[in-house]
Parts: C-alpha cells; sequence; structure tokens
C-alpha cells in the first residue's frame, strides 16, 4: 500500500510537473499577425503555411491581407489567404480580415485618418485591436509580420499611435543597407518612412538575404518542392482552392500543383518565410543592428546614429533553413 501511495504521488507530481509545463508553454507562445499578399504566387504560403504548423511557438491572433501592385484586387489576395489557412486546417482558428484594394500608397491614404469606414479598415483595426488586447504590452510584444507592402501597419499606428510601444513589427522587403531604392520592388514607400520614424522596434529581412550565394540564402529547389508531395495535414473535407480552381486536402499537393502549372523559376526564393524563421530560430541566420533609416522621394536614407535601431536578418543557412521548412509540412501530416 506504501508502494501504492509513493506511486500515486509520484504519478501526481508528474501530472503537475507536466501540466506547469505545457501552461508555461502556452504562456510563452509569440502572440502574432501576419500581413499577407498571396496573390497566387508561391513564397506567401509556405510562410503561411510554416505560421500555422508551428503552433507550438506562434499564438496567432490574426492575418490579414493587402494588395501589390500587377496582382490584381484586394479579392484574389484575400481569397488566396482565406483558402491556404483552411488548406492548413486552421479554418475559423484565428479571425482573417481584407486590407483597402489600393495600391497607391499610405501617403495618399492619410486623409482617411479620422474616417472608420474607409475599405480595408478591418484589416487595420485587427492589428490595432490584437495589439491592444488585454495580454499585450512592452513586456510582451505583439509580433506583426508583413510578407507584403507596409500599409496596414502604417494606417494602424496612423490611427491609434499608443501601439506603436507594444508591436515588434518584422517585414521582409527593401534592399537594406544594400539597395536604396525602393522603387524597383514596390515597398510603399509613405508607410516605411511612418513605421521607421516611429521608434517602433522593426526587424527586416531584405530581399537580397534570400538570394545570398550559398550556402546562404533561402532557394528552393523543384526537387525539394516534389518531397511535399501527398505531404502536409489532411484537411476534411478537401478545400477547393479558387486560384487553382482545383481542391486540395494537403499544402504539399497544392505547393507542388502551383510550382508545376506556374512560371516558377528554379530555384525560387522563399521570400516570406524569411521574415518568420528569424522568430522561431535566430541561430539560422545572422542579424545585425543598424540606425532606421529615413525614406525621401522613394529611397532609403542611412541614418547611422539614429537611436532607434532596425535589425536586418541575413546569411540564412540555406540547407537547414529549407529542410526545417519541409519537415515542418511534413511533420504536421497526422
Ligand atoms: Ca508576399
Amino acid at each position: 500500500m506504501q508502494l501504492g501511495r509513493v506511486t500515486i504521488k509520484f504519478v501526481f507530481l508528474f501530472a503537475l510537473v507536466l501540466f506547469l509545463r505545457c501552461s508555461a508553454t502556452a504562456q510563452n507562445r509569440i502572440p502574432l499577425v501576419i500581413d499577407t499578399d498571396a496573390n497566387h504566387g508561391v513564397d506567401d504560403q509556405p510562410a503561411i503555411a510554416y505560421a500555422i504548423f508551428r503552433q507550438d511557438v506562434f499564438d496567432i491572433r490574426g492575418m490579414t491581407s493587402n494588395v501589390t501592385p500587377g496582382g490584381g484586387t484586394i479579392d484574389g489576395f484575400h481569397n488566396e489567404l482565406v483558402d491556404i489557412v483552411a488548406l492548413c486546417g486552421a479554418k475559423n482558428q484565428f479571425p482573417i480580415a481584407k486590407g483597402p484594394d489600393f495600391t497607391e500608397g499610405f501617403e495618399d491614404f492619410e486623409k482617411l485618418k479620422d474616417r472608420n469606414d474607409f475599405e480595408g479598415i478591418d484589416a487595420v483595426n485587427l492589428i490595432i485591436n490584437a495589439a491592444n488586447a488585454p495580454d499585450i504590452s512592452e513586456d510582451n510584444k505583439l509580433v506583426v509580420v508583413a510578407i507584403g507592402r507596409s500599409t496596414n501597419m502604417a494606417l494602424a499606428i496612423y490611427k491609434d499611435p499608443g501601439i506603436i510601444s507594444k508591436v515588434t513589427y518584422r517585414f521582409m522587403g527593401t534592399g537594406f543597407p544594400e539597395e536604396m531604392n525602393l522603387s524597383t520592388n514596390g515597398a510603399d514607400a509613405g508607410a516605411l518612412k511612418q513605421i521607421f520614424n516611429s521608434g517602433m522596434e522593426i526587424h527586416i529581412t531584405p530581399r537580397w538575404a534570400i538570394y545570398q550565394e550559398p550556402p546562404y540564402g533561402l532557394m528552393i529547389t523543384h526537387k525539394q518542392m516534389k518531397s511535399l508531395a501527398g505531404q502536409g495535414l489532411v484537411v476534411d473535407p478537401p478545400v477547393y482552392v479558387r486560384s487553382r480552381k482545383a481542391s486540395f486536402d494537403q499544402f504539399g499537393d497544392w505547393a507542388l500543383n502551383r510550382w508545376n502549372n506556374g512560371d516558377v523559376p528554379n530555384p525560387k526564393q522563399m521570400w516570406d518565410f524569411g521574415a518568420l524563421l528569424p522568430i522561431t530560430d535566430p541561430n539560422m541566420a545572422t542579424g545585425r543592428e543598424y540606425g532606421a533609416p529615413d525614406v525621401a522621394n522613394g529611397f532609403l536614407v542611412k541614418r547611422p546614429n539614429n537611436k532607434n535601431r532596425v535589425t536586418v536578418w541575413s546569411d540564412f543557412n540555406r540547407s537547414n533553413c529549407i529542410n526545417h521548412l519541409l519537415e515542418t509540412i511534413i511533420k504536421s501530416k497526422k
């Protein structure tokens, strides 16, 4: 009987430790909003899938959409986001909000700052509300990752500057600090000027970091993509992905289908994954600090002595990073 009591005590203590560890893990997850422009390309979607399949790390508070010039209307961007989230088994798990059908840039939108009903306000409000959630503070910041233009983030801090100290902004884009011309990559210069001058904590994954020569960069080959055939969480019923005009029940099959039926270079840049990866595993890349730049006439302007700093991520360990992405998708299959 004594042995039985000891065993029961041991089992109870073991369960308690397990519970506390699980609770700690849940509390320590990173509150995340992703602002996307998944306009039927091939790299937003693996980034979205990666975030969903890494909910051991991420506490996803919502996703939003925005438009990239030349990519069609906001509905195409929004529908792709909705469909990919469903294909990754996360339908209705977090809110998804549509951004503005607007490609000119933040500066042209400033005049709308006092309106509460402009097109795209849902995405802006989602970011503001997520940053104002009761558990978000300067000590537990909301991470907003933009894998499209920065318009929604700029509008959010314009409408509610109180969120600036409670948000860490991470984005994929610009060529900072190598390439200063913003017009070459479709960035919203007005939005970036607003953000760089806000004092917000900022991390950049620049475009050049994605196509650095091996062993760096984040390029994926067709052969690597083929390893995703029949891989990924199985969703039942299958999801009709409007951009492909076809149904899929696994993300891996969508990814391969998209590659095989599109004009995809081989190897292909996994641009947007590069914005998320330094959050989950900073050891797979190198972060370097710079003074936050300014923006003038469509160009970034270096300010090395600016007390507001930005961290620039590059030197991704290519094979480890791409293998990690593929394994994350493969492991999601249950
Ligand atoms: Ca993107």
